[in-house]
């Protein structure tokens, strides 16, 4: 039986800003309009933040998620993921707030407290649309992303037991999938573990085969049969990433997100084209996309019809 690949499409983020394309979906309609033409092009899991409608800056406000995420549902029939890692400033306790809202199939749960250099962006643009922008970047030098055994402890009761969200486990570096281990021998998280291994942010791994080939390898050798993974490549290692992640027997993640680009020095003008170059790729390899329905079995997924949205 033909492989089936699951194409998680990250919509808008908190790491890029409006200055840096004029792509990127900012206001609940557009995030909306975005994440839905995403799953028609194929994702069969839309990772969604949210942002200030006015000037695009990373939000928690469960009121701005609740003004996309019914659209998105009456449209598609994709599995809706909800960050929890949010954006900088935002506290734990913010970050979490719109996923128990929203009860989610899916949330994000990130492995570990890293240091999330944005700031290399500073020296790329000469005027920002807006003031934040370089400010927030800047900030990345000194702030702490805080993901601490207590914090996994807490999303994975409130949000797994209590809501029965289940996650995609961030991991940024090897470690990150030990600490996942220890969640595991704990008996706190529960298989089929989908595991999204993120490559290229300053402050983890890697964007290079060799970390991807060693993040599987020890995976591999973590949880056996536990577990599924998918490939995050960030920026200009998106597609060579996640080609490689596919080939190795992986899914994959695209989107705006993680890659402005759909070719050097050409703005993505949609996820949708993202998910389309990451599909033509796959075909190529003989493999198949899975289906939301699909995904849903794979992942052991709650169903479309226990959210709260
Ligand atoms: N921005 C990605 C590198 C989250 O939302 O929880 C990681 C991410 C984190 O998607
Ligand atoms: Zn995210």
């Amino acid at each position: 039986m033909t492989r089936k690949v699951i194409i998680t499409c990250a919509v808008t983020g908190s790491v890029h800003t409006p200055t840096m394309s004029e792509y990127l979906p900012v206001t609940p309609e557009q995030i909306a309009e975005q994440a839905i033409g995403a799953a028609e092009a194929g994702a069969a899991v839309l990772h969604l933040h949210a942002r200030n409608p006015e000037d695009g800056r990373p939000t928690p406000d469960p009121g701005v998620f609740m003004r996309f995420l019914p659209r998105i549902r009456t449209a598609t029939d994709a599995v809706v993921n909800i960050s929890t890692g949010g954006g900088m400033p935002m506290t734990v306790h913010e970050r979490m707030q719109a996923a128990l809202r929203a009860q989610p199939e899916m949330a994000s749960l990130n492995m570990g407290t890293m240091n999330f250099g944005l700031y290399p962006a500073l020296s790329r643009y000469d005027h920002w649309r807006y003031d934040w922008e370089p400010a927030f970047l800047d900030a990345s030098r000194d702030f702490v992303f805080k993901n601490t055994f207590a914090d996994i402890e807490t999303l994975l009761a409130e949000l797994g037991d209590g809501c029965g969200t289940r996650f995609e486990f961030e991991c940024y570096d090897v470690g990150h999938l030990f600490t996942l281990a220890h969640f595991l021998d704990r008996g706190l998280v529960r298989p089929p573990l989908f595991v999204q291994f993120v490559l290229g942010i300053l402050g983890g791994i890697g964007a290079d085969p060799d970390q991807l080939a060693h993040m599987k390898r020890t995976a591999d050798r973590l949880f056996g049969d536990d577990y599924r993974f998918s490939v995050l490549g960030a920026g200009r290692h998106q597609l060579p990433l996640a080609s490689m992640g596919a080939a190795m027997g992986g899914n994959v993640r695209v989107g705006l997100e993680d890659n402005l680009f759909l070719d050097r020095g050409v703005l993505a003008p949609s996820n949708a084209a993202q998910v389309g170059r990451i599909r033509q790729v796959l075909d190529g390899l003989g493999l198949e996309i899975a289906t939301p329905a699909e995904a849903r079995e794979m992942l052991a997924l709650k169903g479309a019809d226990r959210v709260a949205f």
